[in-house]
């Protein structure tokens, strides 16, 4: 039997790309949120896949992006060189057919000498196979990669073969993890994280942007987790956008979450939800340290 390997993957690639799809799909749970919008993802997140021959420690991160400037949004800029860089090996995940200046800004931010597999990812999305060849030779030669995989987070397609690549590309070593364990995250971060994806569902280009949740408190009662949450805006007229007419949008936005939570946790949960202003609070160099946003 060949030797165990074990060694983190950092995500990296522009905004959008498909980083978080491809971490729960190769992880089998949902641990980061997804959306259409760019730089969902805020936190550097673990998750772990364990197999007889290798244990995976994938880390997501944000994309990089350049819309916004205020000091959160350069903190999030900040974070996503950090997994690549930091990682035995990086993943660099670009959509299919599509290698524009931000891709390459993406790539060009991965420190000459690192090892890089490349998934080019959505797949699914191609009508003429034939025009993904060309497309793979040509990113084959922008830079040097381990392996270059074309995958599918939404089917699942080739998912077999990017682990392949990857063991391939990882030190030997024993498990880092008990293999029970997905993640280094606590459910507190989880029911954080879900609430905020609710936010990027329902809410305008620009709202979810200047929000940001909080958990105030969550207990264990018996076999329900009481959780009380709270969505941080920057101005009281978003607070009027995120609660809605007669609070109709929190509430089947506390719902949703609500539901999600309880298929992560395996458990019934009880969500309050509160809406609080924070002037400016993106540009708030207390507040963003309180958040954990250094
Ligand atoms: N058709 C298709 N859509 C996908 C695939 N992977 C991801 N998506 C969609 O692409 C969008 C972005 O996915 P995310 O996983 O949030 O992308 P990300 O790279 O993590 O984005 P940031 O966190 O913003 O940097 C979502 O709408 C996903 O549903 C795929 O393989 N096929
Ligand atoms: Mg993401």
């Amino acid at each position: 039997m060949s030797s165990h390997r074990c060694g983190t993957i950092g995500l990296a690639g522009r905004p959008n790309t498909g980083k978080s799809s491809l971490l729960n799909r190769l992880v089998g749970e949902k641990l980061s949120i997804v959306s259409p919008r760019a730089q969902t993802t805020r936190h550097l997140i673990t998750g772990v896949l364990t197999r007889p021959d290798c244990q995976y420690i994938f880390v997501d991160a944000p994309g990089q992006q350049s819309r916004h400037r205020s000091a959160f949004h350069r903190t999030l800029n900040r974070r996503a060189g950090e997994a690549a860089r930091d990682s035995d090996v990086a993943l660099f995940v670009i959509e299919a057919l599509r290698f524009g200046p931000e891709d390459r800004a993406a790539l060009e931010r991965i420190p000459e000498g690192q090892k890089i597999v490349a998934a080019v990812n959505k797949i699914d999305l191609v009508r003429k196979e034939r025009e993904l060849i060309p497309f793979l030779d040509r990113l084959s030669k922008t830079r040097e990669f381990a392996a270059v995989v074309p995958v599918s987070a939404k089917t699942g397609r080739n998912l077999g073969r990017l682990l392949e690549a990857l063991r391939e590309a990882l030190p030997e070593g024993p498990a880092a993890y008990p293999p029970d364990q997905l993640t280094d995250r606590d459910e507190r971060f989880f029911a954080a994280e879900l609430l905020r994806e609710k936010l990027f569902e329902a809410m305008g280009e620009e709202l979810p942007y200047r929000c940001e949740v909080t958990i105030d408190s969550f207990k264990q009662e018996g076999r329900l987790r009481r959780i009380e949450a709270t969505i941080l805006v920057e101005r009281d007229s978003q607070k009027a956008i995120v609660i809605g007419a007669r609070g109709e949008r929190l509430k089947a936005m506390a719902s949703a979450a609500r539901r999600d939570m309880e298929k992560l946790f395996g458990g019934k949960v009880y969500l309050g939800t509160w809406v609080k202003v924070r002037k400016a609070w993106t540009d708030d160099a207390r507040v963003l340290r309180q958040l954990g946003y250094e």
